[in-house]
């Protein structure tokens, strides 16, 4: 860059010397010689400028690269907190645009920041050196330019910031409609889904428009002044010329240098003015890699390994979503599980029960009070051993496009086709891929859908069994199977888990009757918990619930 800008400046004073010396001495020579100066100044400048650009688009198109992996790997550290609070919208807008913007930055800081410096105080160097007088130009012009460039840049920095934030909404609704566009299509809302993405959007083109409007205003504003100054010059030049004072050669190299350093003040403007974007975008792209991430793992030396089998306690737990506030959604949650028992947990919708069982896992933090696995609070056993001695299997089945195999086998990767197909079965997941013409190769499509909702929850609970964990969590995981094949899937459970430690969701009585302990959440607290016997004979609620299921005969003999 630094080659390109030095022959830029050689090429005016060239030019004033082929003038003077050439052309009012009528020395062809002369000429000659240094028209092929210039040509040389021309294609070394040349030169430079490739290997600048070529640099630059390097540089930064790496560091764009770097940036979305660094950021990439920010999101996946994130624990269930962080993902509430940046939903998927804007983490891809932050992924994407946000990065080009910055990467953009790079390349323009790179080629033309520091091309535009070196020619702004370059050209003024060499006015200076021409006529200290014709300079004085400068003195009234330069401060009007700056001011220009401050009330520019005054006004179009917080709107950019704005416009990176409409961008985010055009993408949040985007995302939000392809991904219910089903539910758009059964409720035939396609109308007024269009009217709101038409929305979102004209508001970006707006301020989009309104931010080009103030640049569109600035270059005419520029280059007025520009030719005013030039005015100037021939006025005075021209005058000094006339008494002999300055050669008309190096008058045209004067106004060269002057039209150089305006050129480059505009290019320096505009460029800010790419910097006030690309600063709104790196500002969200700092955002997310410097939130702090709300799970921390403990310090190492509080670690404690935990052998199996689980045990597992709530101490006087509560938890809420929103930190302070509102009411909390699990209350004083207090209850220890021996290894080998299978819990029950029953309650009305909202009533806290996959809040509660999501703890275990630590897929988020207690407000008060403290989870034990084993004995040791999850918080000071280390993340991957935690979860990797925890299965759960979320209360809505999410697949992975790929095949079958693959979606089961993704707790572990490594496992071979008879672990797979065990596990298929005591999920009773077996018979319905094997009767898919490819089996377990069948690929399924984005989100599984190529397969029914009890199918999709049973793939996710061999998913979970075949990683053979100490404490198994089903969170309402057989609501789309039948009650035949649930039965199935609650008998095989029990031969292949036997000595794991099961907590089960459900609405049905039926899934849970079995269990060596009921719990009974009723918004946030434990109102009822023993086994069905006791419970039938102690409980009111309890009993409530079965008859409203099963009828009073039937609820005695379960
Ligand atoms: P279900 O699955 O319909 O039978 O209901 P539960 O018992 O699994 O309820 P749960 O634990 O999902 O929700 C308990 C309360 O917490 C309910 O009032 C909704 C609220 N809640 C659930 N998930 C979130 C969340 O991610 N953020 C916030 N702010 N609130 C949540
Ligand atoms: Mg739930």
């Amino acid at each position: 860059m630094v080659l390109e800008v030095v022959m830029d400046l050689m090429q005016p004073h060239l030019m004033a010397s082929i003038v003077n010396d050439g052309v009012m001495r009528g020395n062809l020579g002369h000429i000659g010689m240094t028209s092929i100066w210039m040509l040389v100044a021309a294609i070394l400048g040349t030169v430079g400028g490739m290997g600048c650009t070529y640099y630059a688009i390097r540089a930064s198109v790496g560091f764009g690269t770097d940036l979305r992996n660094a950021l990439f790997r920010q999101v996946q550290t994130f624990s269930f907190r962080e993902l509430d609070r940046f939903p998927g919208g804007t983490l891809v807008t932050r992924l994407t645009n946000d990065v080009m913007q910055v990467q953009m930055l790079i390349q323009i800081f790179l080629r033309m920041l520091i091309r535009s410096s070196f020619l702004f105080f370059g050209s003024i160097v060499m006015a200076l050196l021409i006529s200290p007088k014709l300079s004085i130009v400068f003195a009234v012009t330069l401060p009007l330019m700056f001011l220009l460039l401050y009330l520019l840049l005054s006004r179009s920095i917080p709107m950019y910031r704005n416009l990176q934030g409409k961008l985010d909404r055009v993408n949040s609704v985007l995302q939000e409609n392809l991904t219910g566009i089903r539910v758009v299509k059964a409720f035939v809302r396609a109308t007024f889904e269009r009217s709101r993405f038409k929305k979102a959007n004209e508001d970006n083109y707006e301020l989009g428009l309104k931010a080009a409007r103030l640049l569109a205003v600035n270059n005419p504003a520029m280059t007025l002044l520009l030719n005013a100054s030039v005015v100037c010059i021939l006025w005075i030049g021209g005058a000094q010329s006339w008494e002999g004072a300055l050669e008309i050669g190096s008058l045209a190299a004067f106004i060269t240098y002057v039209i150089q350093t305006m050129n480059a003040m505009v290019s320096l403007g505009n460029t800010l003015v790419n910097i006030s974007r690309a600063k709104a975008s790196s500002d969200r792209v700092n955002e997310l890699l410097e939130a702090p991430v709300s799970m921390e793992e403990s310090p190492v030396e509080n670690h404690h390994t935990t052998p199996a089998p689980g045990r597992v306690e709530f101490r006087n737990v509560s938890f809420g979503y929103e930190e302070g506030g509102e009411e909390p959604v699990l209350k004083d949650i207090g209850f220890a599980i021996e290894p080998g028992q299978t819990v029950g947990i029953l309650g009305s919708t909202g009533a806290g029960k996959s809040t509660l069982v999501n703890l275990i896992p630590r897929l988020y933090d207690p407000t008060e009070g403290a989870v034990l696995v084993n004995g040791v609070d999850v918080r000071d056993i280390p993340l991957e051993e935690l979860r990797g001695q925890v299965g759960i299997v979320l209360q809505q089945a999410i697949l992975f496009s790929g095949t079958i195999r693959d979606n089961i086998r993704y707790g572990k990767p490594d496992a071979s086709q008879e672990e797979v197909e065990a596990a298929a079965r005591a999920a009773e997941a077996h018979d319905f891929i094997a009767a898919f013409p490819e089996g377990y190769d069948t690929v399924i499509g984005q989100r599984g859908v190529t397969l029914s909702g009890g199918q999709k929850q049973r793939i996710s609970i061999a998913r979970a069994l075949l990683t053979d964990p100490a404490v198994l969590i089903l969170d309402d995981s057989t609501s789309a199977v039948d009650l035949r094949t649930e039965a199935r899937i609650r008998s095989a459970l029990k031969a292949r888990m036997a000595g794991c430690t099961c907590f089960i969701i459900a609405q049905r009585i039926s899934s849970v009757a079995e269990a060596d302990r009921i719990l009974v959440l009723e918004d946030g607290r434990i109102v009822a918990s023993g086994s069905h016997e006791e419970l039938m004979a102690s409980s009111d609620i309890y009993r409530d619930i079965c008859e409203s299921q099963l009828g009073l005969e039937e609820a005695s003999h379960v």
